[in-house]
C-alpha cells in the first residue's frame, strides 16, 4: 500500500506553498513527483561512537530504494537544536514518517506538536523522549538502559564478593554519557542505587565523557592527575571506556582482569568485546544498535493500518572475559 506517496506530494506542496507565502505552487523536483517510495526523515544523534555508526548502518541497510524507501538522513552532531531544525525541514518536505533518535529526553513538546499537526507519524528509536502527551509519538523501540545499569551494578557486587573484597572501601570513577540522554539516565541510576545500597562504595569522581573516546580520555587523564584512589571506572559506553583505558595506559595504571582498576562498559560492540575477551574490560553490558529492522516492522504495521506496540524493548545480556571467543565476536554484526 502506497498511501504515503499521495500524502507526501500533497503535504510537500502545501507546506512549501505556506513557506512561500501562498504565492503559487512551487515546482517540485522531478524525482519527488515520480516517487512511489515511502519517505522517511531520520534525525540521528551524531556519529559519536561505534554503537552509533552501527545504528546508522542498520538504518541505511534497511531503508533502501530497492525496498521502496527514500531515507532522508540528518546527522545532528550531538546538538539538540540541529534535531529540531531537521524535523522542521522534514515537515516542509512532507515526509511520510519521521524517525527520531533523540539526543536528550527533554524539549520535544513544541516540535512534536508541529509534527502531529502536520499529520506525520513519529517513531522514536534508541533514546526516549519525555513529553507531556504520549500521543505526540506513535511508537518507541530501544534498550532498557535502567536494566543495563542494574545489571552492571549487580555484577560488580558479585565480582567483589567472589574476590573477597565485599568489605573493602571501593572508590568508583564515573564517566558519564551525554547529560539528559536516556542511556546516561538509566546507567547512572543503576550506579547511584548501587552506591546507596553498598555503604563501602563511594564515588571518587564523576566526569562527562559525552559517549566519545576523545572527551572521556581528556576527562579521565585530568582526573588521574589528582592521584585519588580508583578501584572501578564505570564507563557509560565502549568508546568512553577506550578513552579511559588510554588515559590509564599513559598514567601507567593497570586495569582489567589482572590489573588494579576494574573497567565496566556498555554496548558490547566488536571492539568493546575484543577488549573484554582480552581481559582489559571486566564487564561489557550489551546494548543492541540494530534498530533498522525494528523500525521497519513498526512502519509496516502502520502501513497495514495496524497499531504497533507503544514501547518495545530489545532483549539484551552481558559479557565477561571468560564468556567470549574470537568466533563469537566475529559473527556479531556490530
Ligand atoms: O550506548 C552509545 C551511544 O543511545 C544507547 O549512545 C545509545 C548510546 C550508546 O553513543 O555508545
Amino acid at each position: 500500500m502506497k498511501l504515503g506517496k499521495t500524502k507526501w506530494c500533497l503535504l510537500s506542496a502545501a507546506a512549501a506553498a505556506a513557506v512561500l507565502g501562498g504565492c503559487g505552487r512551487p515546482a517540485e523536483p522531478e524525482s519527488e513527483q515520480a516517487s512511489e517510495n515511502i519517505v522517511i526523515g531520520f534525525s540521528q544523534v551524531g556519529a559519536e561512537s561505534d554503537w552509533r555508526v552501527a545504528n546508522s548502518e542498520s538504518m541505511y541497510a534497511t531503508f533502501t530504494e530497492e525496498k521502496g524507501y527514500d531515507l532522508l538522513f540528518d546527522n545532528a552532531q550531538q546538538k539538540p537544536e540541529n534535531q529540531i531544525a531537521a524535523i522542521r525541514t522534514f515537515i516542509l518536505q512532507g515526509v511520510d514518517y519521521i524517525v527520531l533518535a533523540p539526543i536528550i529526553e527533554s524539549g520535544w513538546d513544541e516540535i512534536l506538536t508541529e509534527v502531529k499537526d502536520a499529520g506525520i507519524p513519529v517513531i522514536v528509536v534508541d533514546r526516549m523522549v519525555n513529553t507531556e502527551d504520549e500521543s505526540l509519538y506513535t511508537a518507541w523501540v530501544g534498550s532498557d538502559t535502567y536494566w543495563e545499569g542494574e545489571t552492571a551494578v549487580g555484577w560488580l557486587e558479585d565480582y567483589l564478593q567472589e574476590q573477597g573484597r565485599q568489605e573493602e572501601e571501593i572508590s568508583i570513577l564515573h564517566v558519564q554519557g551525554t547529560t539528559g540522554a536516556t542511556p546516561q539516565l538509566g546507567r547512572t541510576a543503576g550506579l547511584d542505587e548501587g552506591i546507596l545500597q553498598n555503604e563501602n562504595w563511594s564515588l571518587t569522581g564523576r566526569v562527562e565523557g559525552e559517549f566519545t573516546q576523545a572527551k572521556a580520555y581528556e576527562e579521565v587523564a585530568e582526573f588521574l592527575k589528582s592521584g585519588s584512589k580508583v578501584d572501578v571506572i564505570y564507563c557509560e559506553n565502549d568508546n568512553s571506556a577506550f578513552g579511559a583505558m588510554q588515559a590509564l595506559d599513559e598514567a601507567g595504571i593497570s586495569y582489567g582482569e589482572d590489573g588494579d582498576v576494574i573497567i565496566i562498559s556498555f554496548d558490547a560492540t566488536r571492539a568493546g568485546l575484543t577488549a573484554c575477551m582480552e581481559g582489559r574490560i571486566n564487564l561489557n553490558v550489551e546494548c543492541n544498535p540494530l534498530h533498522g529492522p525494528r523500525v521497519e516492522k513498526i512502519i509496516s504495521q502502520l502501513e497495514a493500518g495496524e497499531s504497533p506496540e507503544k514501547h518495545s524493548y530489545v532483549e539484551e545480556t552481558y559479557f565477561t572475559p571468560d564468556s567470549l571467543t574470537p568466533e563469537f565476536i566475529e559473527q556479531r554484526q556490530y
